[in-house]
């Protein structure tokens, strides 16, 4: 009998641990730390054998098969000793994918606009009225829905760690948003093997798939010619002009035309609820994927224009005394805070700060310069962040917690102005986490704002 071990017992282990026993398999879990209260009652509710506070080595590499938590890393010890042992180590969406049956994928990866796409892909298909089930790097995990459910769609959103595990895994639909420098600390701090890792979304792609791209991505164009893709391809752009036999989408004047196949349909980005360039690239990229799944055009359209922007990116929080307070807590890279600043239309007075994943942050001098007129420093240490931006923005303000950086940046605005919370930093300093340092940036709005 295959004997699996799931090492990790967070959202994604318990999902593949409860998937291996649905399946009739031996199933161990182990996680070095404590397992949540919800995911232990869900083990024990199925039967599933689990260990806290540590690895038990012999009962590990016993096993024919290990799925790994995206959240460990290879460099961890346990991990070393399976490798050392030959013992496969999959991904959670890799062992779920052999269970999905007749069911198809949407898969979205990127360094950004993942959730928002991944959103905007799910929201339309189940406004069509499909039957489809949204997970991976959002939500519930893929292998509990696999496990618990019966769909004929899954939309999922693959981080680098998921894509990194997965080897036969085949997406229907894949989606690459784009490739810009993240989480290189996973990656010996080379960005080839970061980017590798993104590609990996079209692995096993055959002639009837699709594969939806940045045809204004540079890193994506490099990447390309060394895979021998027989998928078909869909690429979108505003800048490049770009086009493919099988379809594609353009960005012109606030408008674009997508085409798949023989299917096509026309957005006008005016009349969406969710704003700028970057989501002109996640509209796009979602109406490629629609159009390729089969959705009806007037669908799509409509479901476009019903959507609302994902918490804490580019959120309208309130706006108070002429004063919009926008919360884009997620923008943790240079990249988002890029599209962030790049889709102002008022002077701004940006907060920005945290713990710096070693960021370069010259590509944002030039809309700094252009629209933002204060800059509110928020975090431990702010050195750097003072150092690149003094001379560039007029007033450059040094904060240490969430409540002095709120009183500088109402000091600091004037009707008219958007202050945007937009931090190209994680949040590990002041804050447990991205979703708490945005709600409570939108709790202080509310409370201190009339
Ligand atoms: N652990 C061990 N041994 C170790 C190290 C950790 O057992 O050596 C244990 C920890 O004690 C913990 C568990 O492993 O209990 C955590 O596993 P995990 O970090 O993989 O977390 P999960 O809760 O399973 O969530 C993971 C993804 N997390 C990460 O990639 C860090 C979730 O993405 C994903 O939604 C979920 O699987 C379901 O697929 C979150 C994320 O932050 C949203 N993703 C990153 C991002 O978006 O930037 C990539
Ligand atoms: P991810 O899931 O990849 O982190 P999100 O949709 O959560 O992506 O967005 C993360 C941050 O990036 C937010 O600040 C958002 O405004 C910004 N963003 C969204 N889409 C894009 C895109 N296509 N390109 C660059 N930045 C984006």
């Amino acid at each position: 009998m295959k004997n699996i071990v799931v090492l990790g017992g967070g959202i994604s282990g318990y999902g593949s641990a409860i998937l291996a026993k649905k399946q009739g398999f031996g199933v161990f879990l182990s996680d070095s730390g404590r397992i949540a209260e919800r995911y232990r009652q869900k083990l024990d509710e199925w039967g599933v054998p689990y260990e806290e506070g540590g690895h038990s080595e012999e009962r590990i590499l016993a096993a024919t098969e290990v799925v790994k938590s995206p959240g460990i890393p290879e460099t961890a010890p346990i991990v070393r000793k399976i490798r050392e042992a030959g013992i496969p180590v999959v991904s959670e969406i890799e062992f779920a994918g052999r269970y999905m049956g007749r069911a198809k994928c949407i898969c979205i990866t990127g360094s950004n606009g993942k959730t928002t796409t991944t959103s905007l892909i799910y929201k339309i298909m189940r406004d069509a009225g499909l039957n489809v089930a949204l997970g991976g790097n959002i939500g519930e995990s893929f292998a509990y829905s696999v496990a618990t459910g019966s769909y004929d769609w899954y939309v999922l959103e693959l981080s680098s760690f998921q894509l990194d595990g997965m080897y036969r895994f085949r997406a229907h639909i894949g989606v690459l948003m784009n490739i810009t420098p993240d989480h290189l600390d996973r990656y010996d701090h080379c960005f080839q093997n970061y980017a590798d890792s993104k590609m990996r979304i079209t692995q096993n792609q055959t002639s009837r798939d699709w594969f939806v791209y940045s045809g204004d991505d540079e890193v994506i164009w490099q990447q390309l010619p060394k895979y021998d893709l027989r998928v078909r391809q869909l690429p979108f752009a505003a800048r490049n002009a770009v086009a493919s036999g099988a379809g594609d989408a353009f960005l012109c004047d606030g408008k674009f035309t997508a085409t798949a196949g023989k299917a096509s349909v026309e957005i006008d980005m005016n009349k969406m609820r969710i704003a700028g360039l970057h989501n002109a690239y996640n509209a796009m990229a979602a109406a490629l994927a629609t159009l390729a799944a089969g959705v009806a055009p007037a669908k799509i359209r409509k479901a476009l224009y019903d959507f609302a922007p994902v918490e804490h990116r580019l959120e309208p929080v309130a706006e108070k005394n002429g004063v919009l307070w926008i919360n884009d807590s997620k923008a943790t890279n240079v990249d988002s805070v890029w599209y962030a600043l790049e889709s102002m239309k008022r002077p701004v007075v940006w907060i920005a700060g945290g713990t710096d994943k070693g960021n370069d942050y010259e590509p944002l001098k030039r809309f700094a310069r252009d629209k933002v007129h204060t800059l509110v420093c928020m975090g431990l240490d702010n050195a750097k962040l003072v150092g690149e931006f003094s001379g560039v923005v007029p007033e450059v303000v040094s904060t240490g917690s969430l409540d002095a950086a709120m009183r500088a940046a109402k000091a600091a605005a004037r009707p008219g102005d958007a202050v945007l919370l937009s931090p190209a930093c994680a949040s590990f300093d002041l804050f447990k986490n991205y979703e708490n340092r945005g709600e409570l940036f939108k709790k202080w709005v509310l409370e201190n704002c009339e």
